[in-house]
Formats: structure tokens, C-alpha cells, sequence
């Protein structure tokens, strides 16, 4: 009888310790994870969470995910954005249904009256730079900040108004949500400061068609050389 007790707690300790082992590998296994966009870099965390710019799920950083998304859409791309969008056609998409085509993106309110309107000239005058020839793999999108006033019908008529309704233009309506957070993702700070008004930087920016930001120019009425060529030299490649 007491040799069966003392091999049950020598076994029951084999068992006890094996699991402690086990328990111990798991956690040595060292998960790290980073924001999808790569908003900090290559700054990863310990634990699951949510990044503190664009407020992205956190992400394992594990060379076997990596490897199964590099097929489909790279970790900081914007396609990885889920929002729901409503453009000037009164058309829903998703980001990702922008693949395949060079993007030039700004941010913008259709109801203002100092910034926004030299922006859009600067859009014209980048997109006035580009070849024609390039126009099917390109798109400007502007993006309202001012979601709940600029409708699909209202950003149509802006985009009437300001001669930007051929098929690659395109005007997007969001939700407060996920305006902000895009603004996060590109950078872009904006205050509501009255009614009307918005604050807001000055910012166009370049995606590839994989949604992958190549450039960004900041300020009003600068020089777009830079920009223009980064367009190029991605829509060629
Ligand atoms: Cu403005």
C-alpha cells in the first residue's frame, strides 16, 4: 500500500513539474506586438492592446504572419483599414478597393474658407503635372473632415464646381470615427472651432498601389517637384 502512495506522488510530481516546464516555454516563447501601420516605428509591445497614434489593433510581430500577409496586404498598409467609405457617386468602398493604383491623398472640408481652397489648387496643380497617359493607375481622393456636412451631394458639387468630377477624382465621405481615424494614419491633426470651422494641417500624401505611404509634402502652395516625381516614379513601377 504505501509503495502504490509514494509512486501516485511521484508520478503526480512528474506531472506537476512537466506542466510547470510547459507553462514556462510558453511564455518564453516572447510574443511581441506592433501597430499594423507602424506609426512608432519599430517600437513593439509586450501585451495585446492598441497603438497610441492610430489606435490600430496591436499586431504579433512574427516573421511567419508577416510572410502570409506580404501576399495580400502588407502590415502599413492603409488597405488594412476596415472603414466604410461613401464617395461624391454616392458609391459605399473600402479603401482596398483602391488597390492597384497610385493614390494622392489630402484631407480637406468643402465649406472652407482659408486652406482648403489652396490645397485643392495644389492637387490640380500636381495632378496638372502628371502625363494624362497615367491617369487609369492613378487617384486623388479627398477626404472630408467635415463628415457630417459634406455629403455625397455636397462633395459632387464641389467637385463640379472645382473641376475635379473626372473618373480619377474621388471625394470620400466617412464617419467621425474613421476620418479620425485615417487623420492618425496620415498624420493629420484637425479641431473642430466652431460650427463651420475646422484647424487642420496641410498635408498631401502618396500611397503606392500595394497602399503603402511613399511620400508626404507638407504646407500650402510649396513646391511640388518632390511630390510629382515620387507620383512617377511609383505609377511606373
Ligand atoms: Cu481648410
Amino acid at each position: 500500500m504505501r509503495i502504490i502512495k509514494y509512486i501516485t506522488i511521484i508520478l503526480f510530481s512528474i506531472v506537476l513539474f512537466s506542466s510547470c516546464k510547459k507553462e514556462k516555454n510558453d511564455t518564453s516563447s516572447n510574443i511581441v506586438y506592433e501597430c499594423p501601420m507602424l506609426c512608432e516605428g519599430d517600437k513593439t509591445y509586450t501585451e495585446e492592446g492598441s497603438c497610441p497614434v492610430c489606435k490600430m489593433d496591436l499586431k504579433p510581430q512574427s516573421q511567419e504572419i508577416s510572410k502570409v500577409l506580404e501576399t495580400d496586404i502588407s502590415e502599413s498598409s492603409i488597405f488594412n483599414l476596415t472603414s466604410e467609405w461613401k464617395t461624391e457617386e454616392n458609391k459605399h468602398i473600402y479603401l482596398k478597393d483602391l488597390k492597384g493604383k497610385t493614390l494622392v491623398m489630402v484631407m480637406i472640408y468643402t465649406t472652407c474658407k482659408a486652406a482648403c481652397p489652396r490645397l485643392v489648387a495644389d492637387m490640380r496643380n500636381i495632378e496638372a503635372k502628371v502625363p494624362e497617359k497615367y491617369n487609369d493607375d492613378l487617384q486623388y481622393v479627398l477626404i472630408s473632415i467635415d463628415p457630417k456636412n459634406d455629403t455625397p451631394k455636397k462633395l459632387k458639387e464641389f467637385a463640379k464646381e472645382n473641376y475635379m468630377d473626372d473618373e480619377h477624382w474621388t471625394f470620400l465621405q466617412g464617419t467621425e470615427e474613421s476620418v479620425r481615424e485615417f487623420a492618425n494614419v496620415l498624420a493629420v491633426k484637425y479641431k473642430q472651432i466652431s460650427p463651420l470651422d475646422f484647424s487642420h494641417s496641410n498635408i498631401i500624401s502618396v500611397f503606392n498601389s500595394e497602399g503603402e505611404l511613399v511620400h508626404q509634402q507638407e504646407g500650402l502652395g510649396v513646391d511640388n517637384k518632390e511630390t510629382v516625381a515620387s507620383i512617377l516614379e511609383t505609377v511606373k513601377n
